[in-house]
């Protein structure tokens, strides 16, 4: 090909190329909402849309964090914890790419303070119960969660792994040969439902539960039966009053039993995706008794688990241990988690499901 050819190729190669580039249509969509930075409480919904302005057919998809959500015109989203999320939506068709990425701040929920209520924590950060009877209802709802800042109230976390997030106004020190921690509940001599009591450090100094989770070692650590690391992921049910089933990281499966006394669902209404995965550590059931189906038990553990004692759960930042289950010295700490800790039916009462009705810096309480 000579010099002149070659110009003429290139010349046409162009033309063909611009009168492409004219038919393009990228996707063209309204959103619904235009401000990308949005303020979301805790619990509350967010419904975002996103319409096609010419009719024209594209690919749609929504992500939480970069974690596909939907793949629909319409993304339901509740948050059930606080802190920034990033929510990008894209369309696409084989032109290219409309991509609209908002910015949803959920604040933690807070109660003002005061000297009367200083010894409980005052601030939620996170309510991601287990499925239960008592879900989506009190006591076991985003108001309820909040009914336990600056106060004793009442909370029910659900089945396995559910749990809350909370934190004080100021450190609770980890006192010497002595516990720290009071953690209210609504057991009785017949009937603990344990869950695990977490703790964290503002490591960072940012006012935020982003450092640090230690576990409380409890009576029951490294027990038969206690295991690290295990996780339950529970599916939504169809109809959605029908028993919830789950299956563990060891291959077992369940279901959340319904019972007649609650009709409404027990899988959480702001889950928005069809299963969810809750991580945590297992204790022992040991203390559970069947004996009577009529009139199924559980016996307390000797120490350190909420909804355990009657009275009471006086807990011991020195029980601490680290991922490996290892000891570790904390000289205070910010942050409290509570974590269902046995998955049981128990008959007639419903899921095994801790309760927390109140947690106090054990050093405040006269
Ligand atoms: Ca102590
Ligand atoms: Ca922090
Ligand atoms: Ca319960
Ligand atoms: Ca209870």
């Amino acid at each position: 090909m000579n010099f002149k050819n070659c110009v003429l190729l290139g010349a046409l190669v162009m033309s063909l190329l611009q009168a492409c580039k004219k038919d393009k249509q990228l996707p063209q969509v309204t959103m619904g909402l235009t401000d990308q930075q949005l303020n979301v409480k805790m619990g509350e919904l967010l419904t975002l849309t996103a319409k096609s302005a010419d009719g024209q057919v594209y690919t749609q998809e929504w992500k939480i964090n970069d974690d596909v959500s939907d793949a629909t015109d319409t993304l339901k989203f509740v948050p059930v914890s606080s802190g920034i999320y990033k929510i990008a939506y894209t369309a696409t068709n084989r032109d290219g790419k409309f991509e609209y990425v908002y910015t949803v701040n959920v604040g933690a929920v807070m109660v003002e303070e005061n000297s009367q209520n200083d010894r409980y924590v005052n601030k939620l950060f996170e309510y991601h119960p287990g499925p239960g009877q008592f879900i989506n209802k009190a006591p076991g709802n985003f108001a309820s969660a909040g009914s336990i800042l600056g106060k004793t109230g009442m909370v029910t976390l659900g089945a396995w792994g559910g749990y809350i997030v909370l934190g004080f106004n100021h450190a609770v020190l980890n006192r010497a040969e002595t516990a720290d921690l009071i953690i209210y509940n609504n057991a009785f001599a017949t009937f603990a439902e344990p869950g695990i009591v977490w703790v964290m450090k503002d490591e960072n100094g940012n006012g935020k539960p982003d450092d640090t989770w230690y576990e409380i070692a409890g009576s029951e650590f490294n027990k038969t039966g206690y295991q690290r690391n295990y996780s339950v992921t529970y599916t939504r049910p169809t109809p959605d009053t029908d028993p919830i089933p789950w299956k563990d990281s060891n291959g077992n499966t369940g279901v959340v039993a319904t019972n007649t006394f609650h009709k409404q669902s027990y899988f959480p209404a702001w889950v928005t995706g069809n299963t969810y995965t809750l991580t945590g550590s297992l204790l022992p059931s040991g203390n559970i008794n069947r004996t009577n189906p009529n009139n199924i038990t559980s016996t307390p553990f000797a120490y350190g688990y909420a909804d355990n004692t009657n009275g009471g759960d006086r807990i011991d930042i020195a029980d601490a241990v680290d991922q490996n289950g290892n000891k570790v010295v904390l000289s205070s700490i910010d942050f409290v988690k509570i974590q269902t800790g046995i998955q049981a039916n128990m008959g007639w009462l419903g899921e095994l499901s801790t309760e927390v009705n109140g947690v106090a810096d054990l050093s405040m309480v006269p």
